[in-house]
């Protein structure tokens, strides 16, 4: 098994950071290839709880390599503050590897980010305030600094320059903001450059090479595919490529070598941020998906949007990112329903659409089509296998994955490590 992928079918926050955990034991190297500190992966480990933003999960298995890819944005005060944090719980983050060609987040990103989205109003889209889309944007309009100009002084100077000229004007004269100079961003990324010095490598040359090894290399997604900035409800998504194909831009790592794309899969539906989210539950049905699923943003600490499971996305999922199987996360947290509302198909302006549209408009109107299926009140957290599941919850398990194109290989009974039951 060469390359994997695992990244998020939904919104994001589908439980991606357990499922690579959870693979990180049989792994050789992890690769975040996309996204930045806006993402928010937790692993529980025995009664451990990690919040990772920037790092990959693989972090927390002692064997396994983490790397952060080419197609990362990288804000290295954060970086670094993780990486103490991590060392002060005793995690060994001596193997961490970084892309020379990873662009950086800078604080004036992140002052672009928070007043653009002010300047939004309530067409806003909800960003992290991370800076994570200003700073693809000046990746994408080739102004961007990357990890690599950390190591030349003049080289870092004059990109800092070249990319502060615009900054500076928008920032005095649109936003009323005071400028930024060059020379505080060089001195504080200098700083950084010292410390993060031996981490930074050809990543992808090392990927290659330990694929030709026999290595086993999983990429792990940040976010979501319906926040993909080309495949997601755009405008209201992310500035980079979740989805499988970001998976090779984002490491360096072709097509040809990948064998298994796993297709992280909440039991329900979650959103955080603006955005048209057809099954979203405004009452009290959503409160208690929230409650009993701690629903909050792992960054930022924002309530999610919460709605019943929705098979149209499910299938959309599997077409745009070529899925093999899914990860059902969750289902415990859909214990005491009596009965469960799924999402079968759209109507939109009266008519029947079984497939996601992709006109943000007709998206936007569209309306659930829900078949109900009988819930369960037994508690399941302690299932080992797929007949330790009530009769009721591996019937909604196997109309899920009918309803979804691609078979389930494991389901997520809790947040622990083992509290999972995998489906060979
Ligand atoms: P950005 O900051 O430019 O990437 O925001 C653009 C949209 O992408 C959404 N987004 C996310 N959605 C779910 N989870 C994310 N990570 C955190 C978490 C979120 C948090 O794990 O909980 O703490 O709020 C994430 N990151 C970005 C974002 O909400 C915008 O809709
Ligand atoms: P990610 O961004 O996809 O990694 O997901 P988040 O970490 O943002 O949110 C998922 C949350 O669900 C975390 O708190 C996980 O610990 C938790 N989680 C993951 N899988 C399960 C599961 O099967 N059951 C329960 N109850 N919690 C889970
Ligand atoms: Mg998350």
């Amino acid at each position: 098994m060469p390359a994997l992928v695992l990244l998020g079918a939904q919104w994001g926050d589908e439980g991606k950071g357990k499922a690579t955990d959870l693979l990180g034991g049989s792994v050789d190297y992890v690769v975040r290839y996309q996204g930045g500190n806006n993402a928010g992966h937790t692993v529980v480990v025995g009664d451990q709880k990690y919040a990772l933003h920037l790092l990959p999960s693989g972090i927390l298995s002692p064997d396994c390599v983490p790397v952060i890819g080419n197609g990362v944005v990288v804000d290295p005060k954060v970086l670094l503050s993780e990486l103490s944090g991590l060392n002060e719980r005793g995690v060994d983050t001596s193997k961490l590897l970084i892309s020379g060609n990873a662009h950086l987040i800078t604080p004036y990103h992140q002052t672009i980010d928070k007043v653009t989205e002010r300047f939004l109003g309530n067409r806003k889209i909800g960003t992290t305030g991370r800076g994570i889309g200003p700073a693809y944007a000046d990746k994408i309009n080739r102004v961007g600094i990357r990890v690599q100009d950390l190591f030349d002084e003049s080289i870092l100077l004059q990109k800092v320059e070249a990319a502060l000229q615009d900054k500076n004007q928008i920032l005095v004269k649109i936003f009323n903001r005071r400028a930024i100079t060059t020379e505080q961003v060089v001195e504080e990324y200098l700083d950084y450059a010292a410390q993060i010095k031996d981490f930074v490598t050809d990543t992808a040359l090392v990927l290659n090479n330990a694929l030709d090894d026999g290595k086993v290399v999983l990429m792990e997604g940040g976010q979501g595919t319906l926040l993909d900035v080309d495949h997601g409800t755009y405008p209201f998504v992310t500035s980079s490529n979740p989805t499988s194909g970001g998976a090779c831009t984002g490491s360096g790592v072709g097509p040809t070598k990948i064998t298994r794309v796993i297709g992280i899969l909440k039991a329900y539906t979650t959103r955080v941020g603006s955005g048209p989210f057809p099954t979203e539950l405004l009452d009290a049905d959503g409160d208690k998906l929230r409650t009993v699923g701690r629903e909050f943003g792992v960054t930022t600490g924002r309530d999610r949007r919460c709605g019943w499971f929705d098979a149209v996305i499910a299938r959309y999922a599997t077409r745009v990112n070529g899925l093999t199987d899914f990860f059902l996360t969750k289902l415990d947290i859909l214990t005491g329903w009596e009965r469960i509302p799924v999402c079968v198909a759209y109507e939109v302006d009266g008519r029947r659409v079984d497939e996601l549209p992709y006109s943000q408009s007709d998206f936007h109107h569209a309306k659930p089509i829900y078949e109900y299926l009988p819930g369960w009140s037994e508690d399941i957290t302690g299932a080992k296998s797929f007949d330790d599941l009530p009769k009721n919850a591996q019937s909604y398990v196997k109309a899920l994955e009918e309803m979804s194109g691609a078979p389930i290989s494991a389901i997520g009974v809790g947040p622990g490590r083992d509290e999972t039951i995998e489906i060979n």
